[in-house]
């Protein structure tokens, strides 16, 4: 097979973010779902030719335009894929707070930290079946946060992706069981803040 993608590394080890996510955890999320989405989305794309030369990013925000033999796989597949190396990046070791430039457009778009971190645990604890919170930017760079289902990419709906939380039960159901509540409560003591804002610097390149 023609491995068109190759899997990311971790930038850091299984039990760096415990005791957030424990080891286990993130050795399967990351050795067999992350892989998983990997390996199907290199199958889909293998006699797709055309579609090489394209990035991930681009063929999420073009999905509508792909021809029906790709389309769903794409969706499914490549955001899988796209959503997960995001996460593995938005997630640090380290205990960080959000720059004073950050954090005055946050309380510029809502309000104030604590209002958006509301926002957004609403739609993580909330969300029925399985999807993502996101914290994303429009063009204007306005910060906005919202929900997905399943593996759907908030670059479909025109929107570029800073942060996420991923509420898949095989996110935190070995640790947590049917706590997601609490699991998304910790989430935020290993958010990599650092990522995030240079993701919105970088935006403009990319919507
Ligand atoms: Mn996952």
């Amino acid at each position: 097979m023609h491995y068109l993608y190759l899997m990311i590394n971790l930038p850091y080890a299984f039990d760096a973010l415990e005791p957030v996510i424990d080891k286990q955890t993130m050795e399967i999320h990351y050795g067999k779902h992350y892989k998983g989405y990997v390996d199907k989305l290199n199958q889909v794309l293998e006699s797709a030719t055309e579609f090489h030369q394209k990035s991930l990013e681009e063929l999420l925000r073009d999905l509508d335009s792909l021809p029906t033999s790709i389309h769903d796989g794409v969706r499914d597949f490549g955001g899988g894929v796209y959503n997960h190396e995001l996460f593995w990046q938005v997630m640090s070791p380290e205990n960080q707070k959000p720059s004073d430039d950050f954090m005055k457009k946050i309380d510029r778009d809502f309000g104030s930290f604590d209002s958006f971190k509301e926002s957004m645990n609403k739609i993580a604890k909330t969300l029925f079946g399985s999807g993502w919170a996101w914290l994303c930017t429009d063009k204007g760079g306005n910060l906005i946060v919202m929900g997905t289902k399943n593996q759907d990419s908030p670059l479909t709906e025109g929107l570029y992706p800073l942060l996420c939380i991923d509420v898949w039960e095989h996110a935190y159901y070995l640790k947590y069981q049917n706590r997601r509540p609490e699991f998304v409560d910790n989430f935020w003591d290993i958010i990599n803040w650092r990522y995030v804002e240079k993701r919105y610097e970088n935006r403009k390149n990319n919507i």
